[in-house]
């Protein structure tokens, strides 16, 4: 049995399926893919993930994409240390957080983070260079998102991705007054979701919300998300994503 896991810094995606690799003790081979250096396009890449985007998990061969889709594969193949209810009502109350914060938390989260992150990264290359690499891109919405993080994402469309934001923590919140963790009484995948995409960086990202004073329960869950050694483990991998850091060099293997 081997598992292979391509992923970036541990942050949004390619943390929110390593921490159920850790959690659920699996051995696993851990690829680093540098965006930075655009590796996700790059031919070796999109051989293993047509849509050039990380993470990856490769068990024995097959190729797993898609967070929320490894997450619920490495369930069903490594039930032992369950991070789904085995109960299907609750199973479902997981696969409706999984589905809230995949459709309408991870892309607003994502917008604010490309615009003051990845439009560093994408404005210091060089014009020419720029285009050559957009044109490796083999999703059109990715395509479109590194052009409107180098141009600067609209203030109607961070306003409005603000909002979605807002919107969520509250109702995360309200039900952490309800159960102790997102979809019951058990942690789930679908705490794992939601702090990897949000909770983790909420505060940081937006102070102006003052989620302390707004969101008590919220920082009270991911204090306890914090002190699990699965995800304190997953973090202490290299994080180069603080722009200025890097630089583009334009060698992709
Ligand atoms: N829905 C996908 C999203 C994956 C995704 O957005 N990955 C980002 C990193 S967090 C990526 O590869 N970005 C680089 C790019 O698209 O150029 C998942 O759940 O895995």
């Amino acid at each position: 049995m081997a598992l292979k896991y391509y992923h970036a810094e541990p942050v949004a995606n390619s943390l929110k399926s390593m921490v159920p690799l850790i959690e659920k003790g699996l051995e696993f081979q851990s690829v680093y893919v540098d965006l930075h250096e655009f590796e996700q396009h790059a031919d070796w890449f999109v051989a293993i993930n047509p849509e050039g985007q990380v993470p990856v998990l490769d068990h024995d061969g097959h190729i797993i994409t898609h967070t929320t889709v490894i997450n619920e594969y490495l369930e069903d193949v490594f039930p032992e240390i369950a991070l789904r209810p085995r109960d299907p009502v609750d199973a479902a109350r997981m696969r409706y957080w999984n589905k809230f914060v995949d459709e309408h938390v991870m892309n607003h989260v994502s917008m604010h983070g490309w615009h003051r992150m990845v439009g560093i990264i994408a404005r210091n290359i060089e014009s020419g260079k720029f285009e050559k690499l957009m044109e490796r891109i083999p999703l059109p919405d990715q395509r479109k998102k590194w052009m409107a993080a180098r141009s600067g994402f609209s203030e109607a469309d961070l306003a409005n991705a603000t909002e979605k934001i807002v919107y969520a923590v509250d109702k995360v919140e309200k039900q952490l007054g309800a159960t102790a963790w997102l979809a019951g009484n058990a942690f789930t995948l679908a705490d794992i979701n939601f702090y990897s995409m949000c909770g983790m960086m909420v505060e940081r990202m937006f102070p102006e919300l003052e989620i302390g004073r707004r969101c008590p329960r919220m920082v009270e869950w991911r204090e306890r998300m914090n002190a699990r050694p699965a995800v304190a483990r997953a973090l202490a991998g290299e994080d180069r994503t603080a722009p200025g850091l890097r630089t583009w060099t334009g060698h992709a293997r």
